[in-house]
């Protein structure tokens, strides 16, 4: 049957490689957004303070499991945040002892608290070395920070002065490129088949610039990497739909509370949990691929990790438009639900 004749759509259980689920009364609150669609998610390490050793990666786990609803399977995939003091050991026994899947490599300040990131290169050499030896990724905010690049170019400058020579460096290291959002960076991960993926964001297929800008500001639209102009998001379009294995989900959803977005200085991040995996059946159905969902959302990341893919399904159906709500309420406040600015049609039955 064409694509584009399909009702429903039954794939295997999806992940998402890349998943901000805090801590505290925001975890409780948003980690059953996801566990109710995904089965595993790569956990990133952003908390004040970061998750940076192993110790602190298993007890974040820990608390990730209290707080997961009786009757809710979800399997945390944690990763450490790297500094420029991180042990190469406490590293590799942190991949060895199955507590960590990955390393988390933000330039000092790029993003939502990345204070503690990495400013020099040469002094992360001895762990990304080992990172190499073991097979371990490293998951990549591919932003250079310095104020003199123009924010929508920071991606494009990452890859040139930062990315390829460290590549070159250390040929041997897996390496995600995550939430991309530049046709560059497609062409790049494209070109360079051995050891590079990339992420792509939920949020990222849907909205460019002119959604935060034109016609009044929009703080909900507000995240970093900030979303680009059109031909870039339809090259992430295309990259998604492609079905090539380099290109996987990692939706990057980033709850902060209403207050902390709507103020003078608003925080960066887009809530995409809820109805991600609805918002992407109507990207992939627009652009007539919507078998290829599966590829992007549940084959390609655990392909790329050398996890199996589950064995679970989701099953997604055509319908009314969706009701979902505008915001969920915690106990700090409220978080406000990504708006595709479209009516969602695929109801997802997990
Ligand atoms: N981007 N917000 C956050 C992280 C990401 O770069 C990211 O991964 C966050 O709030 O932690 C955001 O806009
Ligand atoms: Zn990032
Ligand atoms: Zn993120």
């Amino acid at each position: 049957m064409p694509d584009k004749d399909l009702t429903t759509l039954t794939i295997r259980r999806p992940d998402d490689w890349h998943l901000h689920l805090r801590d505290g009364n925001m975890l409780r609150a948003v980690l059953p957004e996801t566990a109710r669609h995904f089965g595993r998610a790569i956990i990133m390490p952003n908390l004040v303070p970061p998750v940076v050793t192993a110790e602190q990666a298993s007890a974040y786990r820990d608390r990730i499991m209290a707080a997961l609803p009786d009757g809710m399977q979800f399997e945390p995939l944690m990763t450490l945040y790297l500094t420029e003091t991180t042990d190469p050991d406490d590293v590799r026994a942190a991949f060895e002892n199955g507590i960590a899947t990955a390393v988390k490599l933000y330039p000092a300040g790029a993003t939502t608290n990345s204070a503690s990131g990495v400013r020099d290169f040469e002094k992360v050499r001895s762990v990304l070395d080992t990172m190499a030896e073991i097979g371990m990724p490293l998951c990549v905010h591919g932003e250079v920070t310095d104020s003199n690049i123009d924010i929508f170019d920071r991606e494009a400058v990452f890859i040139d002065k930062i990315l390829k020579p460290l590549r070159k460096k250390v040929p041997d290291l897996k390496v995600v490129m995550e939430h991309v959002t530049t046709e560059d960076a497609v062409d790049y991960v494209r070109d360079n088949h051995k050891n590079l993926a990339a992420t792509i964001t939920t949020h990222h297929l849907i909205i460019n610039r002119n959604h935060i800008l034109a016609g009044g500001i929009k703080p909900h639209y507000y995240c970093l990497p900030v979303a680009k102009r059109e031909a870039h998001r339809v090259a992430l379009v295309q990259a998604a739909v492609s079905g090539d294995k380099r290109f996987f989900l990692g939706t990057d959803s980033a709850p902060h509370i209403d207050p902390n977005k709507l103020q003078t200085c608003g925080c960066a991040g887009i809530f995409t949990a809820p109805n991600t995996m609805s918002c992407l059946a109507e990207v992939f159905e627009a652009a007539g691929e919507l078998k290829k969902l599966e590829a992007f959302a549940s084959l390609n990341g655990p392909r790329f990790y050398g996890l199996p893919a589950s064995e679970q399904t989701i099953t997604l159906r055509k319908g009314d438009p969706l009701k979902y709500p505008t915001h969920i309420a915690t106990e700090d406040g409220p978080v406000t639900v990504f708006d595709p600015g479209f009516d969602l049609h695929w109801h997802v039955e997990a």
